[in-house]
């Protein structure tokens, strides 16, 4: 049964030329989707995925963008890329092979996997560059649905831009009067994800210039749309976000994927009204296909039906523009088989011409290797020790740089026992290639730029003799009062805006600068988040406050995957500076009382952690991360607020430098390592056992990422041979990591007189209550006995049993 074809006529008029470019288009987008999976077989690259059956809508979305607009598309959208001269199929080949230079695959460096785009924002040196003029891809992200909140976030920006008159001196890179829209786009099957609906509802709420996309291809993989969607169909389930003459919602289209009219004219409604009247639109593309089914490491026969895999073929949305295009009298058959022909040709030539110079930026590294082992031959005459290596490494048809590395290291190992030059120049070799690929594939994990927070030196608190006693909320109050000054510098989260936080650390704040500057929004972590990261990508300073610790674990995901490793999956191209703000460690109750630091610095690699102990330091902190251009964490002391703290002369100096230390109290037995709400624990038993007789130093870690720089710990130790971890993170997490920072990073053991221990919380939640807090979390008592019993093990007589 072959599929019928009837389509919408919307009153547009073409231009033939951009149609027939815009076929061009398509056919050499299904060329290159074809070899995508032929390469995969081939062996020459490990995976593939691919955007073929999704190419008019594409072309369509593409046709509706202007420059300064983004995309914060997925793994299928190769035609938007090339269509808005983002992605060249080169390009597109480079990536598949994963090929690490910047200069042939400029999206991530050959670090993701094909089809994960990205605009390099930043020169070489970390420098913003303009957004304005170009049309912009948000870094791809293989998590689906997760490229959806940090598009709510870029709409946003534009929202802040048109909004906010103060921002006009910072706009030039970044916004032409908030006119942008972000375009994102998602399978159909992923839109069962919470963070799909969710982000509808925030930009349903928000009004904000966004288009959600839905490929609806009918599977996620190979389970069918019935067990994904409700009603079978994402824009019947969403009917209740369409907005009215009198509520305000979201535009919803449906049109079909091989409907080149009808996509067209969706797409310039949609984008009209997102650009000119800050409706969010959802386009819902239906009877998308997928020929060559989900990517190139299954096949669909084993889960479509005989009807399916033929539907696959017949509503193909190149066939379906063709067919409207011989229909429209726009051109002939002839023509567009020479352009189809033409194309795999072409798609050939690009696969060919990325695959050589993948292989050529190696061979001149094999060059190097196969002179080396010459010289080894000629001058050592061991053929047996050589020989081997060299087989073994010709025999590979496409030999990569673990190839060569494998191949040097193999060969040091067996001329150990020499010493000539030509080991000395393999040597040499080696070492080189090492650092290449150090940088290759483990450059950018945080800014390298001369904005990076890790230059900003550290400026104490300074307090009169008789300093005032304040509450600690006060302090940070007087100091987001100051960052706010700063145009860029918005706060967002649950209860921040009205009240001033739960704490009221931002109280009145909302008076002074606004509902925009300090915005209460809805109990959405996930969505404020997305909020967040991509008002940071358009030179924005978002704190964004997740209310309490313990809820970090619903955005989490986003966190992680997308905000931690944004500078590293793109090879330094893109950034995005938030500052995520919470609070934690101990209060009441199981849901307000976690410090799971070891989940959160384990996962979030890529920001700066900060623990601070008060809010003195946490104001200093956020001051180093708004002057740096890193994304940070501070998680401030959840019982710290209504603590009084000497105010400061120079509150608004104060600065704390990331991966310093701070030595609270001095001592010569033994050194604590501690932080955050601990400090005071620890600072306490420090007191007691100083009236036993023993002497402790306190060290305040100040930040867990970067940990301890300058090895002010292994100091203090070099002092007092003994060392306990302490902290209120579950056993074996972050006592455990600071203990393998200092022992085995820092080479501290060789300086320890008593076994280093670690104390932590007890392995569950904390329980609710005074005593449940005593009971769960380490108290001054635990403290104090195990440091006594560390001395007691060294010196039994001074330290007598006390409890047996
Ligand atoms: C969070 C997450 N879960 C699972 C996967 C594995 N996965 C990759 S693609 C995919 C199916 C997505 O289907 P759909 O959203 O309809 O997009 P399509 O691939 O059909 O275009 C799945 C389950 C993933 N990448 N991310």
């Amino acid at each position: 049964m072959t599929h019928s074809y009837s389509f919408s006529t919307p009153g547009i008029t073409f231009d033939p030329n951009q149609v027939m470019d815009n076929y061009r288009l398509a056919a050499i987008s299904r060329a290159c989707s074809l070899l995508v999976r032929k390469e995969v077989f081939s062996g020459r690259a490990k995976f593939g995925i691919y955007g073929d059956g999704k190419e008019l809508c594409q072309i369509a979305l593409a046709n509706a963008m202007q420059k300064g607009d983004y995309i914060s598309g997925y793994y299928r959208d190769q035609t938007i890329g090339v269509a808005i001269g983002d992605l060249t199929w080169p390009q597109y080949f480079a990536q598949l092979y994963g090929h690490p230079d910047v200069h042939f695959d400029p999206h991530s460096g050959g670090r993701q996997m094909n089809n994960h785009h990205a605009t390099r924002w930043l020169d070489a040196q970390g420098e913003w560059l303009n957004q304005t003029e170009t049309f912009n891809t948000v870094a791809g992200i293989s998590s689906t649905a997760a490229q959806i909140p940090r598009a709510l976030g870029v709409a946003y920006a534009s929202k802040m831009y048109r909004e906010l008159p103060d921002l006009e001196p910072h706009s030039e890179l970044f916004s032409k009067g908030g006119r942008e829209v972000c375009f994102t786009t998602i399978g159909d099957a992923s839109t069962s994800e919470g963070m799909f609906l969710e982000c509808i509802n925030a930009a349903g709420v928000l009004q904000i210039p966004i288009v959600f996309s839905v490929w609806d291809d009918g599977y996620g993989i190979s389970v069918p749309i019935e067990f994904q969607t409700t009603k079978s169909s994402i824009s019947k389930a969403l009917a209740g976000y369409q907005r009215t003459d009198t509520e305000k919602g979201l535009e919803i289209f449906q049109v079909k994927a091989w409907d080149y009219p009808g996509l067209i004219s969706a797409y310039q409604q949609a984008a009209r009204l997102a650009r000119e009247e800050y409706v969010p639109c959802l386009v819902h593309v239906i009877e998308c296909t997928q020929p060559q089914g989900h990517s190139a490491s299954g096949s669909h026969e084993r889960y479509k039906s005989a009807e399916r895999l033929q539907f696959e073929q017949d509503a193909d949305c190149n066939l379906g523009f063709r067919k409207w295009i011989l229909e429209s009298g726009i051109s002939d058959e002839s023509t567009l088989a020479e352009i189809d022909a033409e194309a795999i040709k072409e798609a050939r030539r690009f696969q060919k011409e990325a695959f050589a110079a993948y292989m050529a930026s190696i061979e001149i590294d094999k060059k190097g290797f196969l002179r080396i082992a010459k010289n080894l031959y000629d001058s050592t005459n061991e053929p047996g020790l050589i020989e081997p290596i060299l087989e073994e490494l010709n025999q590979l048809p496409y030999p990569i740089f673990s190839d060569l590395v494998r191949a040097g290291r193999k060969t040091l190992r067996a001329f150990r026992f020499f010493q000539g030059p030509a080991v000395k120049l393999l040597r040499h070799w080696l070492h080189e290639l090492e650092s290449k690929n150090h940088r290759r594939f483990s450059s950018h994990q945080m800014s390298e730029s001369a904005q990076s927070p890790m230059h900003i030196k550290g400026i104490r608190a300074e307090y009169d003799k008789d300093p005032v006693l304040v509450d600690g909320r006060e302090i940070l109050n007087k100091s987001f009062a100051q960052f706010l000054t700063d145009p860029r510098v918005f706060i967002l989260g649950e209860d921040v805006g009205k009240i001033g936080d739960v704490n009221q650390t931002l109280a009145g704040l909302q008076d002074v600068f606004g509902p925009l500057k300090v915005t209460d929004t809805g109990i959405r972590e996930v969505s404020i988040v997305g909020q967040g990261i991509g008002a940071s990508m358009r030179g924005l300073r978002p704190i964004v406050e997740i209310q309490y610790l313990d809820y970090i674990f619903y955005p989490f995901p986003i966190l992680s995957d997308d905000w931690a490793c944004l500078h590293y999956r793109t090879a330094g191209g893109q950034k995005a500076p938030m500052i995520l703000r919470t609070r934690g460690h101990r209060l009441e109750g199981i849901w307000h009382s976690g410090s799971p630091m070891a989940v959160l610095i384990n996962g979030l690699r890529g920001v700066h952690f900060c623990v601070p102990r008060d809010m003195t330091q946490a104001a200093g902190m956020y001051r180093t991360l708004l002057a740096g251009d890193d994304p940070g964490v501070v998680v401030e002391c959840l019982n710290g607020y209504r603590l009084k703290e000497p105010m400061p002369t120079n509150l608004l100096e104060i600065q704390v430098e990331l991966g310093v230390p701070e030595i609270l109290r001095e001592g010569n037995d033994l050194t604590i390592v501690t932080y955050g709400s601990m400090c005071r624990i620890v600072m306490e038993a420090a007191s007691s056992l100083a009236d036993m007789g023993i002497s402790v130093e306190v060290i305040d870690v100040q930040t867990l990422l970067p940990f301890d720089r300058y090895h002010h710990i292994l100091t203090s130790i070099q002092k007092t041979h003994r060392v306990l971890f302490a902290d209120e993170d579950m056993p074996g997490g972050t006592s455990a990591y600071m203990m393998q920072e200092v022992l085995d990073k820092q080479g501290a053991f060789s300086w320890l007189d008593s076994p280093a221990r670690c104390m932590a919380a007890m392995p569950h939640r904390p329980a609710y209550s005074s005593d449940g807090d005593y009971f769960s979390k380490p108290n001054v008592e635990n403290v104090v006995d195990t440091v006594y019993e560390m001395m007691r093990e060294v010196d039994p007589s001074s330290y007598p049993a006390i409890y047996f």
